[in-house]
């Protein structure tokens, strides 16, 4: 027994010292380790930080991140100011969204500068920070630690006047499917809280606007929040929903070739024939009533250069589609009455005038592809279409039952050219439509 005890003393004690090296040597790689995981989190902070005052200037960036906007452009480019207001509101950086067939929405494949003055812009919100999608997307991939967000829907009542808030449980994977919105590389996850904000029966209408200073107050407080990234969208408001500015202006290679066009086409009288919406059976009537009463006016004036602006398709690439995406119908009654226009009058547009063939030499090539779908339907020749309307001699819209009467498009030539002869311009008349007979 003895002897046992004896000849296991060394045997326990080089175990035990063995455990206790073992020991000091695990404390030691921890104690580095823990050290390590710091020095790693302060550089990765300040690494962020120091990203962060590349893209805004500031060692925190706030962005306001309108990732989709409904409708098409006259009216989009509303609510995209509706929401810069917010922004404003609330000290954020604004993501210029890009844009694509008359739309603003994060899927699109143009940068929001290929349909909207920035400088200008920038002018009109001196208080607000902007940056390109492009951008905001380099910043959130150069980041060490994602982004944390909020995701925030407005929307508004008929009848409701109060303004109420409710919490949805999480859709990231509609986010995902329908905005890719995993290309950001954001913290969007089941920890992200997402509100939905009713602003009572404000922003009904696209023809009024009012202060808001409750309304203002209210989302002040409802939207404070410190997460850098506020992914915002509305649903269902139709119009603006604080003051009622005049739209974004247009980017300058636009307005330029607009401006080229004019100079050339000077004198003239210009139609906006939107046709989404107008009675099918009356659309050969329409056109008939429509050369009647040109060929008056160009009689009366000595004007006869003509130009036509309209939502039908005239582009030919691939399948005809119209100018409209929500036109999603061509009756053969749309053809008749195009055919009796161009058969009856010589009439300028886009497509024949060439005026927009610019853009496949300045573009970037692998964009080519998509400026031939963009303007073979809804697309930038629908800005271009309008700057021409604005500068026009006389300006024709559709009388009612043969055009989309109430049509925001229409509406917004109207008002720009309300102030031009406010300015004493030298344009004639700020619309007249013509009679169907
Ligand atoms: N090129 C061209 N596009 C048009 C014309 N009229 C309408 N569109 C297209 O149809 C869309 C109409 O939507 P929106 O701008 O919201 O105006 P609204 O629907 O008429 O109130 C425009 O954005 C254009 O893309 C036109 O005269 N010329
Ligand atoms: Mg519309």
């Amino acid at each position: 027994m003895t002897f046992t005890i004896t000849s296991l003393r060394p045997t326990l004690c080089i175990f035990t010292l063995f455990i206790l090296f073992f020991f000091t040597l695990w404390s030691i790689n921890r104690y580095f380790y823990t050290k390590l995981e710091e020095i790693e989190e302060i550089t990765s902070e300040q690494s962020d930080i120091n990203i962060n005052r590349k893209y805004c200037t500031a060692d925190k960036c706030k962005f306001l991140f309108t990732y989709t906007v409904e409708e098409q452009e006259s009216q989009s480019n509303r609510h995209f100011e509706s929401l810069i207001q917010i922004a404003q509101q609330l000290g954020r950086t604004m993501v210029l969204t890009n844009v694509e067939k008359s739309r603003i929405s994060s899927r699109n494949h143009f940068p929001f500068n290929f349909y909207y003055n920035v400088d200008e812009l920038s002018k009109e919100f001196p208080q607000v920070k902007f940056i390109l999608q492009c951008e905001f997307q380099k910043w959130a991939e150069e980041r060490y630690n994602k982004s944390d967000t909020i995701h925030v829907v407005l929307e508004n009542s008929k009848s409701n006047p109060n303004y109420t808030v409710q919490y949805d449980t999480p859709y990231i994977d509609e986010l995902v499917k329908e905005y890719e919105m995993d290309r950001f590389n954001l913290k969007l996850d089941n920890s992200t809280i997402f509100k939905r904000i009713s602003i009572g029966t404000n922003g009904r209408s696209p023809r009024k606007g009012g202060k808001n200073n409750d309304l203002k107050n209210f989302l002040s407080e409802e939207l404070e929040s410190n997460a850098e990234v506020m992914l915002i969208t509305q649903k269902g408001i139709r119009g603006p929903i604080f003051e009622r500015l005049t739209p974004i202006p247009y980017a300058s290679h636009i307005t330029n070739a607009a401006s080229n066009l004019t100079n050339q086409l000077k004198p003239y009288i210009a139609i906006h024939w939107r046709m989404e919406s107008a009675k099918l059976n009356l659309m050969p009537k329409c056109a008939e009533s429509l050369v009647t009463y040109l060929r008056n006016l160009s009689l009366t004036t000595g004007i006869t250069t003509i130009y036509l602006a309209t939502d039908y398709p005239l582009a030919e690439y691939k399948n005809k589609t119209a100018q409209s995406e929500t036109f999603s119908h061509i009756y053969e009654e749309h053809h008749t009455a195009m055919k009796i226009l161009n058969s009856s009058l010589n009439i300028n547009t886009w497509v024949s005038t060439h005026a927009l063939d610019y853009l496949q030499l300045t573009l970037d090539p692998t964009k080519k592809e998509l400026l031939l779908k963009e303007l073979s339907g809804g697309g930038i020749q629908g800005i271009f279409d309008k700057l021409i309307l604005i500068q026009a001699d006389y300006f024709i819209g559709g009388p009612k039952n043969c055009c989309r009467y109430l049509s925001t498009y229409t509406l917004q030539v109207e008002e720009a050219r309300m102030q031009l002869l406010k300015n004493n311009g030298t344009i004639k008349n700020k619309i007249d439509r013509w009679k169907l007979y």
